[in-house]
């Protein structure tokens, strides 16, 4: 394994075979490739901006500590940004753990005035990025070094690259009920079917399984294991809204996207005074 640094990025090479790495942006911690074998599992928006003027459109960004309205109000966080402000500022490299694992910080000291200002918290993150033969593993510690408790939502919003999502389904949500974002409305479903993407989907599972499967027909494509992260978001824009999306491209790239992102944004977790909490996501390509 090795770790390059660049000026604005930082790359994990399995050993000798480079053909197996993740690239993080420092702007937002963005993972903005994951490549096995040379072939590429993230999906990254050909229109995207990689130069810090605006979030990363693909790949992993980070939601941090506001998701949105589906969560519900909340005066500490509804004057952030959609999404919070984890994935719109330059993160610390702190270095390598080993050869295949690096992290990133950030703190109240690495915030815009006006974002410091909104949400005024003293916190620390760090966020680990760990590469293994087929999967890739993301964690983010969340720390309360102050003497307010604060509330948060944390999403891992990824991007996941495959071949035709007309044929793709999520499996393991089947039966949950999820607050639809595109009808604005709760849904209940006894329905034994796997998510099935046909149209703009855009849902939020409450307490959803620790396990979910991207599969095309009886082929696992991708396998998401959540550690502490009791919900899940499913996406994909469809037509309307890739078009809407300035640094969506190409525009028909939803066809190849799916976002399946586990997290915390049914609610909000609440830490403590001089407490801390870890959510963690092991992504493991079945190629
Ligand atoms: O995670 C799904 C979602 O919240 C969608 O509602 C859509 O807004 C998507 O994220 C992209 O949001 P963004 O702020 O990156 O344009």
């Amino acid at each position: 394994m090795t770790v390059t640094s660049f000026d604005d990025s930082v790359e994990i090479a399995l050993g000798s075979n480079t053909q197996t790495s993740v690239k993080i942006l420092n702007y937002g911690a963005t993972v903005l490739s994951w490549k096995i074998n040379g072939k590429e599992q993230l999906w990254l928006s050909e229109a995207s901006k990689l130069d810090g003027s605006r979030a990363v459109r693909g790949g992993i960004p980070l939601v941090f500590p506001r998701f949105g309205p589906a969560s519900g109000n909340h005066p500490a966080t509804d004057k952030l940004p959609q999404h919070g402000f984890a994935r719109s500022v330059t993160w610390e490299l702190l270095g390598q753990v080993d050869d295949h694992t690096v992290q990133f910080g950030l703190g109240p000291e690495n915030l815009p005035k006006d974002i410091a200002a909104a949400w005024s918290y003293d916190f620390t993150l760090i966020y680990t990025v760990q590469l293994l033969q087929d999967s890739l593993k993301i964690s983010l510690d969340v720390k309360n070094p102050g003497k307010e408790a604060f509330d948060f939502n944390v999403l891992f919003h990824t991007y996941f690259a495959v071949p035709e999502v007309q044929n793709v389904t999520v499996a393991g949500l089947n039966k949950l009920a999820y607050f639809d974002k595109v009808a604005s409305a709760q849904v209940a479903s006894d329905s034994e079917k796997e998510v099935t993407f046909c149209k703009e989907t855009d849902r939020v599972y409450r307490n959803s399984p620790a396990q979910v499967e991207i599969k095309e027909g009886s082929k696992t494509l991708f396998t998401v294991q959540a550690s502490n992260l009791k919900d899940t978001v499913v996406w994909n824009p469809w037509t309307e809204k890739a078009q809407e999306m300035s640094d969506w491209a190409p525009k028909n790239g939803f066809h190849q996207m799916v976002c399946v992102e586990s997290g915390v944004v049914a609610d909000f977790a609440k830490l403590a005074s001089d407490a801390s909490w870890t959510g963690s996501v092991i992504l493991k390509a079945h190629i």
